[in-house]
């Protein structure tokens, strides 16, 4: 019998389709699942007749490969995959590929790449985004870990994923250890930002320009046809316009309470830990967190009672500078985000190539959108970009959108319509593009209570003073470190 070209562990919704979109491309797939149910439910339905292999145990999974053997794990992320790497050790043997698929979180891929290495192995932990649909018809993919496992997985990944508009596969290698997995978890950052700056547009269009769904729907549709051309928006769209079997519209039956998995919240703490600003999707993640307290929002709200002003002045221009804030928010929220992953890089000594990054998200992905071909560009123009606001072609766009920008912050503020993401993502704007910050006051204050001692604009940098503002403190400093 033929052997398998790769072993598939996990058959939810993800590996299911993955499986089948492997078989497609002319791969042969073992599959294996804990509740073997499962194997039997799929070889006998969507795979029947296909070039998939049941197995009803690791040992067959195993004996069903081709050598050197690959096994990806499709599995919920977490103790499980520290388990089935235990089971997989002592089956597998030195140069064979382990890989784990699912949303790890980048420390544990660092991790377990060191530890699947030490036993003679090869790990691989690869993002793949997508959703069900992508991974039956073509997920990006962002793989990382032991870099003499990349030609043994690339013929395999290379099929299976997007391709971009240009044709080019969206996965590429990322990098050593758990790069994969962090540019993964990045993408899902700016995921929620993106979702975030999306649903403060139809707050405003819904709450301050009184306007319906549908109609909601159809500015997202046009939307769809500018720069703004993106996966989110188009689906945007579409759940806008959904009518259920009675004719009503669905989204407006949801119950505001976002939920969430965690890969937005190890986005913002990696960015507290790198010290990067990452405020919007900082502010996106808490938007879900607020949504989430709807009891108390609800009482909140009879306590402060207002009523959004009714909107007079002309609503076309109004929708066209509320499209303009969305696309300078959402600048923002890349240029954070690569700002992170650039930080990321330098203290986990990895290299990562920014430009293709943005290409491998162009296609397969959720934040998949034209946006992304410019950024890709910015990032071929100058390799060492340190802020995607420092672009040229960007810097015209935002020169474009900021009176747009400004009006529709001020107009939010002004009326209490929320919206977090657009107006901090231009609070972070004018703090960035600040000379002269407040800063100098805040040294002092530090030096003042805790002799934390300040730099002068008049002394070379790294030179430290302490005053004693009091007369009544020494002369002794505090250890002068920043944490
Ligand atoms: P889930 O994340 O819902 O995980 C379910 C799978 O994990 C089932 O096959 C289940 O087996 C298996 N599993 C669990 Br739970 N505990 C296990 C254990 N201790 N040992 C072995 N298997 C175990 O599935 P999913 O939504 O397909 O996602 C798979 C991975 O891909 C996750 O890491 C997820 O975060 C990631 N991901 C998901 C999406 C998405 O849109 N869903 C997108 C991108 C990435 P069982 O049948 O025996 O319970």
């Amino acid at each position: 019998m033929k052997k398998a070209d790769i072993g598939l562990i996990g058959l939810a919704v993800m590996g299911e389709n993955l499986a089948l979109n492997m078989e497609s491309k002319g791969f042969t797939v073992a599959v294996f699942n804990r509740t073997t149910d499962k194997v039997k439910t799929f070889t006998e339905s969507r795979a029947k007749g296909k070039n998939i292999i049941g197995c009803y145990d690791l040992p067959s999974l195993v004996a069903c490969l081709d050598r050197p053997r690959r096994v990806m794990l499709m599995v919920k992320a977490g103790e499980p995959v520290d388990a089935l790497i235990e089971s997989l050790l002592p089956l597998l043997s030195p140069g064979d590929v382990i890989i784990d698929g699912g949303n790890a979180h980048f420390p544990d891929t660092i991790r377990r790449t060191k530890y699947v290495e030490s036993k003679g192995l090869l790990y691989v932990g690869t993002g793949v985004s997508g959703g069900e649909e992508g991974a039956l018809n073509g997920p990006a993919m962002m793989p990382g870990g032991s870099k003499d496992a990349w030609p043994l997985v690339r013929p395999i990944f290379q099929a299976i994923c997007a391709k971009a508009p240009d044709g080019a596969p969206c996965c590429d290698w990322v990098g050593p250890d758990g790069a994969g997995h962090f540019v993964k978890m990045v993408h899902n950052g700016i995921e929620y930002g993106d979702m975030q700056l999306i649903c403060e547009c139809y707050q405003m269009m819904r709450d301050g320009l009184g306007m319906k769904s549908g109609e909601i729907g159809d500015v997202f549709a046009r939307w769809n046809e500018t720069e703004l051309s993106s996966y989110l928006i188009g689906i945007t769209a579409d759940i806008l316009r959904y009518k259920d079997e009675n004719g009503e519209t669905t989204v407006e039956h949801i119950l505001d309470r976002a939920g969430q998995k965690g890969t937005g919240k190890w986005t913002a703490v990696s960015a507290l830990d790198e010290g990067v600003p990452l405020t919007l999707i900082g502010e996106a993640v808490f938007a879900r967190c607020l949504s989430s307290m709807k009891d108390e929002r609800v009482q909140a709200s009879q306590l402060y009672s207002r009523q959004i002003p009714p909107f007079e002045g002309d609503k076309d221009a109004f929708l066209e500078q509320l499209r303009r804030a969305l696309y300078a928010g959402k600048l923002v929220s890349y240029a954070q985000g690569f700002a992170l992953m650039r930080e990321a890089a330098k203290t986990y000594g990895w290299t990562l190539d920014y430009g293709a990054i943005a290409d491998m998200w162009r296609g397969g992905c959720i934040i998949r959108s034209a946006f992304l071909g410019e950024i890709r560009a910015a990032f071929r123009r100058d390799l060492d970009l340190p802020n995607l606001l420092l672009d040229p072609h960007f810097k015209s766009s935002i020169d474009d959108a900021l009176p747009a920008w400004r009006e529709i912050a001020a107009y939010a503020v002004k009326t209490g319509v929320p919206m977090p993401a657009v107006t901090s993502a231009l609070s972070y704007f004018d703090g960035y593009t600040t000379a002269s910050l407040p800063a100098n006051l805040l040294q002092a204050q530090r030096d003042y209570f805790g002799a934390h001692t300040y730099e002068r604009i008049d002394q070379p940098r790294s030179v430290f003073f302490h005053t004693n503002w009091t007369g009544r403190g020494g002369n002794t400093a505090a250890e002068t470190y920043t944490v």
